[in-house]
């Protein structure tokens, strides 16, 4: 089997994601998938989250952020065959299919690039216009040209950056980090149970406690130069 599931964590990161755009209870959550390594993939999860009203990329994108991820970046056919699934089962209450927002962007007089700054290198565009707003343009997955929005589409479309689009509602999320180096990422390592996340942003306890909470100022060593900034900074605080 190409993919891992789980249901019930990607139902509760949800909530969170709803919580981070300030929008109402109805989403529609999907299982995370891992493209995973023994299958010839990059050990990645992905996810869609389709939300209840219209959100521009940049809403899109920072909600990403509050889970430890990011836009999804499809930057392979590979990739692209093991997220069709995905896109393929992310409709709406209406049993529709909303435009779903990845990361790719163009801002004004640049190349198409990654929202990690990958090079764009392979691309399955349905449409493409010319840029009509100053910071750029993005690409989803979308219904395209004047298809009904209830029939899956599953290629390329730009639209404006910063704007709310009609049935502009999915998410792709894509989590990559490895903040412990451990070759393994994290969100998978979360999901198992194998690293807690109490504030649920997508980044085990572990990268987020100090470790050395005396090292004042983060020389490696608790030392006088420590004790210094601590008794400069001494007395009531503002
Ligand atoms: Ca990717
Ligand atoms: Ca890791
Ligand atoms: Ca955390």
């Amino acid at each position: 089997m190409k993919y891992q599931h789980n249901r019930s964590v990607g139902a509760l990161a949800s909530v969170a994601a709803v919580g981070a755009l300030a929008l109402a209870a109805d989403v529609c959550a999907q299982q995370a998938v891992q493209w995973r390594v023994e299958d010839g993939g990059n050990g990645h999860w992905y996810r869609i989250d389709i939300l209840d009203s219209d959100v521009s990329w940049f809403a899109a994108r920072d909600l990403c952020s509050s889970l430890g991820g990011h836009l999804a970046t499809i930057a392979s056919e590979p990739e692209y065959a093991c997220v069709l699934p995905l896109v393929q089962s992310a409709t709406d209450a209406e049993d529709c299919y909303p435009c779903v927002y990845i990361g790719l962007t163009r801002m004004s007089g640049q190349d198409w690039t990654w929202i990690d700054g990958a090079p764009l290198t392979w691309s399955i565009w349905g449409q493409v216009g010319d840029p009509v707003e100053p910071q750029g343009m993005m690409a989803q997955f979308s219904p395209g040209g004047f298809e009904p929005y209830c029939v899956p589409h599953l290629k390329w479309n730009d639209a404006a950056i910063d704007a709310l689009h009609w049935m502009h509602r999915g998410v792709f999320t894509e989590w990559s980090s490895d903040c412990n180096a451990d070759g393994i990422v994290d969100y998978g390592q979360i999901l198992s149970g194998q690293f807690t996340d109490t504030n649920a942003n997508g980044i085990p306890d572990i990268c987020e406690v100090d470790p050395c909470p005396g090292d004042v100022v983060q020389t490696g060593i608790v030392a006088a130069d420590d004790l210094g900034s601590l008794l400069a900074g001494w007395g009531a605080c503002p």
